[in-house]
Parts: C-alpha cells; structure tokens; sequence
C-alpha cells in the first residue's frame, strides 16, 4: 500500500492497481489527486516489475471530475478563477503521464465517470465497465468545455457527431450504450469487475510489453500527434468558459442542489 492521501496503489505480480479514494464525492479529483496520480503513473515507468496499469475508484464512483467545492472556491481570487491555469497545472502532466506510459493502461469502471473523470477514463487504452458504470460529458452542465484531452479522445474513439451530442447535452450515458458506441470494450456485472480487471490485465502484462509500449507510441502519434497544442487550447477556452455567468451558476445550482438556469452570457 502507500503513503498517498487520494488514491491507493498495489501491485499483484507485474500489476499495479490505482485506486481513486475519495469515495464521497465520488472520487472528485482534488488539489492533491491529479499530482498523486501523475507520481504513480511515472513510478510505473521507471518500474520494470510493471508491466500493465489498472485504474479503478473506491465506492460506487469512478470519479466525477474536478472537485466542485475547490473549483468555487477559486471565485474569490482577484480577476476571476483561473481555470486555464487550474488545467495547466493539474490535467495536462495527468492525462500526458497516462498517454506516454509505454505499457497497458485500462481503466475499470465501477461507477459513474463524469467530467475529467471521463476523460481520464479516455485517455486509458482500454476500458472495462460494471454494468453499475456511466459516462458523462459534465462540463457543458457547468458551462465548461471538455478537457483533459477529451476534445480528441472523445471523437477519436466514438466519431464526432456522437461526440457533439454527448458533450452537448452532457447526458448519462449507460454502460450498455457505452459499449454500443465504443466508449468501453467490456462490460461485466457489477460483482465481477475486480475480477475480470485484473484477469484481463495479467493477460496483457504477460505479452511483450515492449512492443506494446511501441505500439502505443505509434498510436499516439498517428491519432494524437497534435495532442499537446490541443491541450493548451483547451486550458486557454476553459480560461474563457470559466469566466462566464453560465459557469459560475451550473457550479452554484450543483452545490446548491437545484437546477441551473442559464442565460447564455
Ligand atoms: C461532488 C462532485 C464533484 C464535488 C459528486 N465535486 N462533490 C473543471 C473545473 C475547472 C478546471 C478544470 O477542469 C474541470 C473539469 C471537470 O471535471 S468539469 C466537471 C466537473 N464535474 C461535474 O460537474 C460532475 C458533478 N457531479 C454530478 O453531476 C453528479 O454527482 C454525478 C452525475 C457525477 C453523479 O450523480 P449521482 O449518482 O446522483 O450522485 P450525487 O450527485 O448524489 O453525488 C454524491 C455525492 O458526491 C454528493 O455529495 P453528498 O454530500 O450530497 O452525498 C455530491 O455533491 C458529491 N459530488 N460530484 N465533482
């Protein structure tokens, strides 16, 4: 086990397992999670006992994006909350440290991913579902646009008019039709995730791990080559998004428990 505060880290044989923990908030990534998650995914590089990653959630979320409360919080600094450096700082070194991890990584979905939850979730290479999983494109509820490279990723693996509708409407979308449009390969009921997760990763960690690496960074650069500029561009419209009337009443309504009213201003 480890001495992290928001996730948990075990390795079975060349597996390690990473487990977002702040079954609460259903494991809504904090100031401190993405950088705990970036040490254990660059651990895992350094590492030659690994040679695939799982990624999971305690409780009934896989994780549900940024942290609201800390995202409020950000309104009473001087010239606005500064979304665009908030994602700088945590979500691009994240979602870079899992793309250029040259071994397996699958995400194993026991439970709603939302927001850059979702997107973490993407930029996995592979994902296993519980038939209790879902997807949502929660930005747009906050006035927000995909990030953490989900502006790619997310029309990469399903085409971009499904992309447009999910992070449009930002609706839940079951584990079933996630399998349906290719946002899971597997789904599994609810009792047997852990399992099979880990039945499936022992597989691929006793394959040629080089060669899946190498694999992986051919795919990076044919589909993600221009992966990095996107993620500036990202950061610099959530910048702008964050800066909105909508933003700041989609977080309020979420806290407040109520329905947001927005005004497109
Ligand atoms: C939460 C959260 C949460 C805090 C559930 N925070 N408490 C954003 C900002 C800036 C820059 C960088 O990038 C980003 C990227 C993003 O990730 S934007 C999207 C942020 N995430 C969301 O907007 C999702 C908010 N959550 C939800 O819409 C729902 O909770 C979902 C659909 C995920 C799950 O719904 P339910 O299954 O009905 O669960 P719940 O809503 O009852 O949540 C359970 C608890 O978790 C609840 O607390 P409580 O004290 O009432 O038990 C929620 O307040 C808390 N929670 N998500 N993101």
């Amino acid at each position: 086990m480890s001495a992290y505060q928001t996730i948990l880290t075990e390795q079975d044989g060349a597996v390690l397992t990473i487990t977002l923990n702040r079954p609460d908030v259903l494991n809504a990534s904090d100031a401190t999670m993405p950088g705990e998650l970036v040490s254990a995914f660059t651990a895992a590089a350094d590492d030659p006992s690994v040679r695939c990653v799982v990624l999971t959630g305690a409780g009934r979320g896989f994780c549900s994006g940024a942290d609201l409360g800390g995202v409020r919080q950000r309104y009473d600094e001087p010239d606005g909350p500064h979304l665009g450096a908030l994602v700088r700082e945590r979500y691009i070194p994240l979602v870079l440290a899992i793309r250029t991890l040259e071994k397996p990584v699958i995400a194993a979905l026991n439970g709603v991913a939302a927001g850059a939850g979702s997107s973490i979730a993407l930029a996995c290479d592979l994902r296993i579902a519980s038939e209790r999983a879902s997807f949502v494109q929660a930005f747009v509820r906050i006035g927000l646009i995909p990030d953490t490279g989900a502006t790619m990723l997310l029309p990469l693996l399903i085409g971009l008019a499904r992309a447009s509708e999910l992070a449009f409407s930002g609706e839940r979308v079951d584990a079933q039709r996630a399998l349906e449009l290719g946002l899971v390969e597997r789904v599994v009921a609810a009792d047997e995730l852990a399992g099979a997760a880990a039945a499936w990763a022992a597989e691929l960690a006793a394959l040629p791990t080089m060669a899946i690496g190498l694999t992986k960074r051919a795919f990076n650069r044919a589909h993600l080559a221009n992966f990095a500029a996107q993620l500036e561009l990202e950061a610099d419209l959530m910048e702008q998004a964050g800066r909105t009337h909508d933003h700041r009443e989609g977080v309020t309504a979420f806290l407040e428990k109520r329905a947001p009213v927005f005004t497109g201003q």
